[in-house]
């Protein structure tokens, strides 16, 4: 049995994560699964692109350590804007040390990142400590967790057994918190998981620093995955309200196809 869910059906699985149900929600509301990597190292660019792609997307990822100039103001104001436009936040914070430090990391410091992302992500390597860890802090504020199953970079080392562990050893048993994966493609059956995909541009190709880019209908269509991360592939185009329309229509249509629609 082999049956494809809509974005809707997934959303109301009794055991969807309410965080995941929300995201699915959005993106059969706004015909998109298009998150922008909004990879820019100003706070004023960052809040333009979210209010001017915004209607657009169904998630903006942040690297906020990348800003120069961070403000609990920005934070705010982000979150602001995630609300009139109707998106997640999703900061790619990457966290990879045990349960006590990462807990830290994700409260506190300068960014007090648990207060505004919706959204994180954890590296497997350390085990399961580390979902315990973000999950102490994130669980009573309602966010949720992927997994970095897979990395889209030339010879990660995400591969094969490690990522299955990824999947059946950390994210099913703490599916309370967890809520999907960073991966290249399917790599589990159970729809309540969301599976999200960076190094996406209209072309394949690469970067030179070992970014690898598939297209969005190699990735939603023969892949199997849900929702396209992408930078460049936007920051850099000459309009990017444009480009990012387009991707979203791509990324819709090879969605719409894999439903046999
Ligand atoms: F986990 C990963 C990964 O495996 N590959 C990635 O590229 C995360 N990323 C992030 O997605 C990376 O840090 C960038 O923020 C973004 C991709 O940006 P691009 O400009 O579309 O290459």
């Amino acid at each position: 049995q082999n049956i494809e869910l809509s974005y809707a059906d997934r959303a109301k699985l009794p055991n969807v994560h309410p965080l995941a149900s929300k995201l699915l929600k959005t993106m059969e509301e706004k015909q998109s699964n298009v998150c922008v990597s909004a990879d820019v190292t100003s706070s004023e660019e960052l809040l333009q692109l979210a209010d001017s792609l915004g209607p657009s997307i169904c998630m903006l990822k942040t690297h906020v350590d990348i800003l120069k100039d961070y403000t609990v103001a920005f934070s705010q104001r982000l979150q602001a804007l995630a609300e009139k436009h109707n998106f997640l936040i999703f900061e790619d914070r990457k966290f990879a040390d045990i349960g006590n430090t990462v807990k830290h990391q994700y409260e506190g410091g300068l960014y007090q990142i648990s207060s505004w992302s919706h959204i994180v992500n954890a590296h497997g390597v350390p085990g399961p400590g580390v979902v315990k860890g973000l999950s102490a802090v994130g669980k009573p504020l309602g966010r949720g967790c992927l997994l970095i199953a897979q990395m889209s970079s030339q010879g990660s080392l995400a591969t094969g057994e490690y990522t299955k562990a990824v999947v059946s050893y950390m994210a099913e048993e703490q599916s309370d918190f967890v809520i999907g994966f960073i991966c290249g493609s399917k790599i589990t059956k159970r729809p309540e998981f969301i599976h999200m995909t960076p190094g996406v541009q209209m072309q394949a190709g690469g970067d030179g620093l070992g970014q690898q880019y598939s297209t969005p209908e190699e990735v939603l269509y023969n892949k199997g995955s849900d929702v396209i991360i992408v930078g460049r592939g936007i920051l850099e185009a000459p309009d990017r309200l444009k480009a990012v329309e387009s991707y979203r229509k791509s990324g819709w249509e090879a969605y719409t196809k894999r439903l046999g629609q």
